[in-house]
């Protein structure tokens, strides 16, 4: 109800006798319209259907008409009006990032910047900053799946005193490209192929990866993509990237290099390939609901922010410059100092006001941050105004509640489509000699300064010479994986080239391979059946950069099965002392349980307790799930081995490398998916009264990577 709020439109006393026309039975009552449908009032409010105009409406049931068989009359305003809201409902999707879903929270600074910065929200410790967070996929349009093989949007709104700062990140340090006018090329690559219109939301087509194979700028970023980061188990287990080099200045205006990290308070989750496409057809909003389940519990997602900070000298020994968003400075070179937390705490209240209306900008920077010159940041700085006035439609995008700063704010803009603030009086424009009623001023010792940056050079189209090394650090990023993870990445790209329908498209991609590391080159080129090529040669020879443990998902596990989700497939009759302690302990290590059962009425353990379920089995695959447990009773377990979904529920978490718990009646079950005494390992236990707490304990090692090399998924 859209007025409903702001302009609450009660019945009076004598309105309240009014009896809608089309409602015979009365308010409160189920009644049957003048056309014979059935339709249910309003049984909760007074509050009186009106249009948008406040008109009292009396039948919305039915059109105004001549005759009860005749044609619908031009006068029905209320018709006319309904249906042209209607047909205006959508605005433009985003162009890249169509795809998203944000929360509320705030910011807590946890350690004062004020050595490097005067940003008001760096200065004291403690102090708390409203927040707005969107995650998004990328290639994908709006209606997309969540489990995309794709890189993450992380883009942040910080509601700071001296005015928005939008941090708009990724969940990858680094990007296909080194200047932002190769952009709409390479989305127009990843994006459905123009004459077709297909394929939806996915990289593993040929216009994407003709692009990529002449384009060696991608290749770190290809990497990264290719690997577990692209398809995240949750929002709440991705790290955030600002990826861009940017500047702190202090009061005096000098400067220091800044590149911003959230890192997930939860540790960093991913699923595997084979899991995130059957996660798309089971629930393709799997990382919206993660979310909102999350935040509606009272699980809030937390972030740390991290910054590396450096100056110009300690940038001129790279080899590299940190001028180039297709690079990343290792953190065991220098590391991340954990300045504050970021805490999502509320969902939006209205999904299209919020989310979709919500417009970042990356020149939205309060005073005391600066851009450096990155050419990727430079023309992202065009680039979103540009875009927020075409979605949204107005300039005045700023009025809508989500976008408008939360500190004063008076300037001299004006009028324009939807204009919602408004400016009295005669001044609307400076300098003016109004007095105290010419509006704002300048303010030199608080306003934004940028920094005073020397720049000097003939005008010219050149990538500098600095930006010429595309390999060493996509081989530093593959070399420091785990061996599990370097698996998935050469599955990864064997899966995608194998789509690609031009061999020589193939053939080029593994040439590129093989100048990262030979041993990923081959593994792919023996994966698609190809004769190697000869080794691409690179512009500038690449260096061994040597290995970074923080660029792998492994080898940082959490440790714990907090945040997690065990999917308890279980029939009635389950032991209720072994039920009871599984379901304690995962509650204990700060996990959830959902019950997945033969009948969504639920099912009653051996001591005749009750328990409700989540869902049926046929809608709770254990794609949904960290790990599994499956207590059944003897009677219980009959019909599950002759049930379909209830064999994938086990086949698919064994194949998944994930810990499985289950009592002996259902071992049979297990058998039956291949999970013989002779193949049980250490992530399959059976479960007892006793020992639910340590099951959990194992799950906190999320997936026994081992069992992975006898499940071989790519083969
Ligand atoms: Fe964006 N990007 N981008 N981008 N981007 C947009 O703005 C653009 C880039 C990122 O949840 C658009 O509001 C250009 C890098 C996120 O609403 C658009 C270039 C990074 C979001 C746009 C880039 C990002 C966007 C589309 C090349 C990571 C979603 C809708 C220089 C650091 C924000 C919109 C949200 C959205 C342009 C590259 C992150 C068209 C020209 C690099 C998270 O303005």
């Amino acid at each position: 109800m859209a007025t409903g709020k702001q302009r609450p439109v009660k019945r009076s006393a004598s309105q309240k006798g009014l009896t809608p026309a089309s409602n015979p039975a009365g308010p409160h009552k189920t009644g049957v319209g003048k056309g014979g449908e059935i339709h249910q009032q309003s049984t909760s409010s007074d509050i009186y259907l009106t249009t948008q105009q406040g008109i009292p409406v009396a039948d919305d049931q039915n059109s105004l008409r001549a005759g009860s068989r005749g044609p619908t009359l031009l006068e029905d305003f209320h018709f006319r009006e309904k249906i042209f809201h209607f047909d205006h409902e959508r605005i433009p999707e985003r162009v890249v990032h169509a795809r998203g879903y944000g929360a509320h929270g705030y910011f807590e600074l946890t350690k004062s910047l004020s050595n490097v910065t005067r940003a008001d929200i760096f200065q004291r410790v403690g102090e708390k900053t409203e927040a707005f967070v969107r995650f998004s996929t990328v290639a994908g349009s709006k209606g997309s799946f969540d489990l995309a093989r794709d890189v993450r949007g992380f883009a942040v709104k910080l509601y700071t005193k001296q005015g928005n700062w939008d941090l708009v990140g990724n969940n990858i340090p680094v990007f296909f490209i080194q200047d932002a006018i190769k952009f709409p090329d390479v989305i127009h690559a990843v994006k459905p192929e123009p004459d077709r219109g297909f394929p939806q939301a996915q990289s593993a087509h040929d216009t994407f990866w003709d692009f990529i194979s002449l384009t060696p700028e991608s290749l770190h970023m290809v990497m990264w993509i290719m690997s577990d980061r692209a398809i995240p188990r949750s929002f709440r287990f991705m790290e955030g990237f600002g990826v861009h080099t940017f500047r702190f200045l202090d009061e005096k205006g000098r400067s220091t290099f800044v590149k911003f990290h959230w890192k997930p308070k939860l540790g960093l989750q991913s699923v595997m390939w084979n899991e995130a496409v059957k996660i798309n057809g089971a629930d393709p909003d799997f990382h919206r609901r993660d979310l909102w389940d999350a935040i509606t519990n009272g699980n809030f997602p937390e972030w740390e922010l991290g910054v590396q900070l450096f100056d110009q000298k300690f940038a001129d020994k790279f080899a590299f410059d940190v001028l180039d968003a297709t690079k990343l400075i290792p953190e065991e070179v220098l590391p991340v100092q954990i300045v504050g937390r970021l805490v999502l705490d509320r969902v939006v209240d209205n999904f299209f006001a919020e989310t979709e209306q919500v417009a970042f900008c990356t020149q939205n920077i309060p005073p005391g941050i600066d851009f450096s010159d990155d050419p990727l940041l430079q023309g992202r700085n065009f680039s979103y105004l540009d875009t927020q006035l075409k979605r949204l439609g107005s300039p005045n995008f700023t009025h809508l509640p989500v976008n408008a700063p939360r500190c004063p704010f008076a300037h001299f803009q004006q009028d324009g489509h939807m204009a919602m603030h408004n400016p009295k009086g005669r001044a609307n424009y400076e300098p003016n000699s109004w007095g105290e009623e010419g509006g704002p001023r300048e303010t030199p010792s608080l306003g934004f300064r940028s920094f005073a940056e020397p720049v000097d050079g003939p005008k010219q189209r050149l990538r500098p010479e600095s930006f010429a090394d595309h390999y060493s650090q996509a081989r530093m990023f593959y070399r420091s994986q785990t061996v599990p993870e370097q698996k998935h990445i050469a599955d990864a790209v064997v899966f995608e080239l194998s789509k690609v329908e031009q061999p020589h498209i193939r053939e080029r991609m593994v040439a590129h391979l093989l100048t990262i590391d030979k041993a990923l080159g081959r593994k792919v080129g023996e994966g698609l059946g190809l004769n190697l090529p000869a080794p691409a040669v690179p512009a500038k020879k690449p260096i061994d950069a040597g290995t970074s443990e923080a660029l792998s998902i492994v080898a940082r596990g959490p440790g714990t099965f907090a945040g997690r989700k065990l999917g308890i497939l279980a029939t009635s009759g389950a032991d209720a002392k072994t039920f009871k302690a599984l379901v304690s302990a995962v509650e204990k290590a700060g996990g959830v349980c959902d019950l997945v059962v033969p009948k969504i009425a639920g099912i009653t353990l051996s001591d005749g307790t009750e328990v409700a379920a989540k869902q049926k089995i046929d809608g709770g695959p254990s794609v949904l799930f960290d790990a599994v447990a499956v207590p059944t009773s003897e009677e219980g377990i009959g019909p599950l081995l002759k049930d379909a979904p209830s064999q994938d529920f086990v086949r698919d978490a064994f194949a998944h490398c994930k810990f499985i718990a289950f009592t002996p009646d259902a071992k049979p079950l297990l058998e039956m998916c291949g999970i013989t005494d002779d193949v049980l390992d250490e992530g399959c236990i059976e479960l007892t009264p006793a020992n639910g707490a340590a099951f959990v304990k194992a799950c906190g090692k999320l997936r026994l990577w081992d069992r992975e090399a006898s499940i071989d998924l790519d083969a």
